[in-house]
């Protein structure tokens, strides 16, 4: 895959695309900026890897790490909905302005192909199930906005200068290196953590919300997938998930077996701006990237569970 750039390297996402990468035997260099991403993620590649300090919104930063590379996997972002809730104005630097300068820095830079993290909270809270890319977009939060918005520029950059690019929408990703310490960690981090430290685990509403959990591995493969196929894919968005739910009741009874979990659980209300159902059709990946599911939930969460 010759030299690629990971922005975020230091998160859960992008340390696990990383790995995968020198696996391959290409040339990795990685930006973070080190607010929610950590070193300890990158400390055992940390000499593989050419690793900047720096920050998605400093353009002379990410022109810097742009320079002589042919792919770039843009992961950096402050990926929480209920943040950018709290703080509209400071999300969007990181999660749309920092996109911006990342395919602005590609373009000078004459980068092959960008590949971006793209979020499934575009969607919104329609009640058509399951998600397909050609339904209409209906962003709730400033999160959903920044993301979506930040597919836009990726398919303009697409379009007026032809530069590449793939915007990759995750549904709810889990794995080994996933923060769950975070009020607003993914739930499955969260259930794992509490249910290994005895603490009682809290399921907010009564337990069949449900999501497409997609397991970290498969997110990794769509992304060298997306990087590898024909110029086709260039422009274009792709769910990223399993295209199977689970209710958060299940999750909760999955993790209890797997852990032996021998206490209870709390029930809260909602949380305002959950969604209720999110399940992917996955026939667009299937069919353009080549893209399949290489770990099921429960193969996934077994793993995970094995990492703590
Ligand atoms: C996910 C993504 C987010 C964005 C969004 C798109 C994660 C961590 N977040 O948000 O980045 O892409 O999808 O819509 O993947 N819950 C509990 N107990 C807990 C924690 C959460 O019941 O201790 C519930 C929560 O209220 C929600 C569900 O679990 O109904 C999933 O919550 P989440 O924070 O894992 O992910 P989500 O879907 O809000």
């Amino acid at each position: 895959m010759s030299k690629v750039l990971i922005t975020g390297v230091a998160g859960f996402i992008g340390s696990s695309i990383a790995r995968a990468l020198l696996a391959e035997g290409a040339e990795v260099r990685g930006l973070d900026n080190l607010s929610t991403g950590k070193l300890e993620n990158i400390e055992q590649i940390r000499n593989g890897i050419d690793f900047r300090h720096g920050d998605v919104q400093d353009a002379v930063a990410v022109a810097d790490a742009c320079k002589g590379v042919d792919y770039v996997f843009h992961e950096a972002a402050i990926p929480s909905v209920p943040v950018s809730v709290a703080d509209p104005v400071g999300t969007n630097g990181p999660n749309l302005i920092g996109t911006l300068q990342v395919l602005e820095a590609a373009r000078q830079a004459g980068v092959k192909r960008v590949v971006y993290a793209a979020s499934s909270a575009a969607y919104g809270d329609s009640p058509e199930l399951p998600k397909r890319e050609d339904m209409a977009p209906a962003p709730l939060s400033a999160y959903a906005v920044q993301k979506l918005t930040g597919e836009y520029y990726l398919t303009s950059y697409a379009k007026m200068y032809g530069l590449e690019t793939v915007s990759l929408r995750y549904f709810n990703i889990f794995g080994p290196r996933q923060d769950p310490t975070s009020q607003y960690s993914g739930v499955l981090a969260r259930f794992i953590s509490q249910m290994l430290a005895g603490t009682k685990p809290t399921i907010f509403g009564d337990g069949s919300t449900s999501r497409d959990f997609t397991y970290i591995d498969n997110v990794v493969s769509a992304n060298l997938l997306a990087a590898k196929s024909g110029s086709h894919v260039a422009g274009k968005v792709f769910n990223v998930a399993t295209g199977t739910s689970v209710t958060l009741l299940e999750a909760y009874e999955e993790v209890r077996r797997i852990t032996g979990y021998a206490g209870d659980l709390d029930f809260k209300p909602e949380r305002v701006g959950d969604i209720k159902h999110s399940v992917a059709d996955i026939s667009l990946a299937r069919k353009e990237l080549g893209y399949g599911v290489v770990a099921d939930f429960a193969a996934g969460l077994e793993e995970t569970i094995a990492w703590y």
